[in-house]
């Protein structure tokens, strides 16, 4: 039985023609940003699509019905009401069967994008591997859902609260290719530089369109990363952050936060210990990720 999913009818009409559709996640509405800027910055990532020339299709469950395709007062529930589940792979089901809301993650995002035929979806960063995972075993399902969901997802790498190199080691095992847009480094999100490379280097979004159609064509499944670095202009001193990422880890530690509980904690104390700074950054590189997207959606 499919219950089916809700989509808005300019993101149906753009599918149905072919024309090109960006998708966008909740997570970030709901968990990553405070409110007021989470909606503002939900909205923006709209409106930067459209002048584009791309459909927005921002991602999330409400009453239980998957939905691709938000409007801005859905987008306002989802930044203000308090208790707003994290959807990934495994909560949909749940949430659907009790009519309850969710905001989807890259996980959750990629799989209702797919339902809908969506092939192109920008966030701000991916899940990954978590620093001591070696113990906690807290790996993202964000990797998974990349190896295993054909959709692309155009990120500004990952946080340093993850560790870098094992995400990137795990994507390998998994069979997930990470491209890197104009750079040969893996970027940190706040910063243009991880330390680790990325496996190919592209110059623009005909590129990644052709290497999306060799991929479909030779059926090879699984998503893609494309790593695109914050804008010069926007990066954060990483002495500074490695300082707040620091406090931020050994709070959460303390505190024995875990399971899904982490990744929000982690991203809201940042928040709050750099102030204005990490907001903008995160608003800008999300901006940027979206132009992106819609860059490679039109070249598709
Ligand atoms: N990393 C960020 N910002 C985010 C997230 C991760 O820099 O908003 C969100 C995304 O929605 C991502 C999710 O899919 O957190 C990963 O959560 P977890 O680590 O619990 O899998
Ligand atoms: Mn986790």
């Amino acid at each position: 039985m499919n219950m089916g999913i809700d989509i808005a009818p300019s993101v149906a009409e753009a599918l149905a023609m072919g024309a090109p559709v960006v998708a966008l996640e909740s997570t970030i509405i709901s968990h990553g940003f405070p409110y007021p800027a989470n909606v503002e910055c939900a909205r923006e990532a709209q409106r930067v699509a459209r002048e584009e020339g791309v459909i927005p299709a921002t991602v999330a469950i409400l009453n239980g019905r998957p939905t691709v395709g938000l409007t801005d007062e859905q987008m306002e529930h989802l930044g203000t009401a308090p208790g707003i589940a994290k959807a990934s792979r495994r909560d949909i089901a749940m949430l659907a069967s009790r009519g309850a809301d969710g905001a989807t993650t890259v996980a959750g995002t990629m799989l209702i994008s797919a339902m809908a035929g969506i092939r192109v979806f920008a966030t701000g960063g991916i899940g990954g591997v978590h620093r001591g995972a070696g113990e906690s075993f807290d790996i993202s399902a964000d990797l998974i859902e990349l190896s295993r969901t054909d959709v692309t997802v155009v990120c500004a790498g990952a946080k340093s609260i993850l560790d870098i190199g094992l995400t990137l080691e795990y994507l390998e095992t998994h069979g997930v290719p990470v491209v890197g847009y104009r750079t040969d480094e893996f970027p940190a999100f706040y910063t243009r530089s991880s330390g680790f490379g990325v496996d190919a280097r592209v110059e623009s979004a005909e590129e990644i369109a052709a290497f999306m159609r060799a991929k479909r064509g030779l059926a090879l499944g699984g998503g893609a990363v494309i790593a695109n670095p914050i804008p010069q202009e926007y990066e954060l001193d990483s002495k500074m952050l490695d300082g707040v990422i620091a406090s931020a880890l050994a709070e959460a530690d303390e505190a024995g936060v875990h399971g899904k509980e982490v990744t929000p904690f982690l991203l809201a104390r940042i928040h709050e210990l750099t102030g204005g700074a990490s907001e903008e950054a995160n608003k800008q590189l999300v901006y940027s990720n979206v132009r992106l997207a819609a860059q490679i959606a039109r070249a598709l």
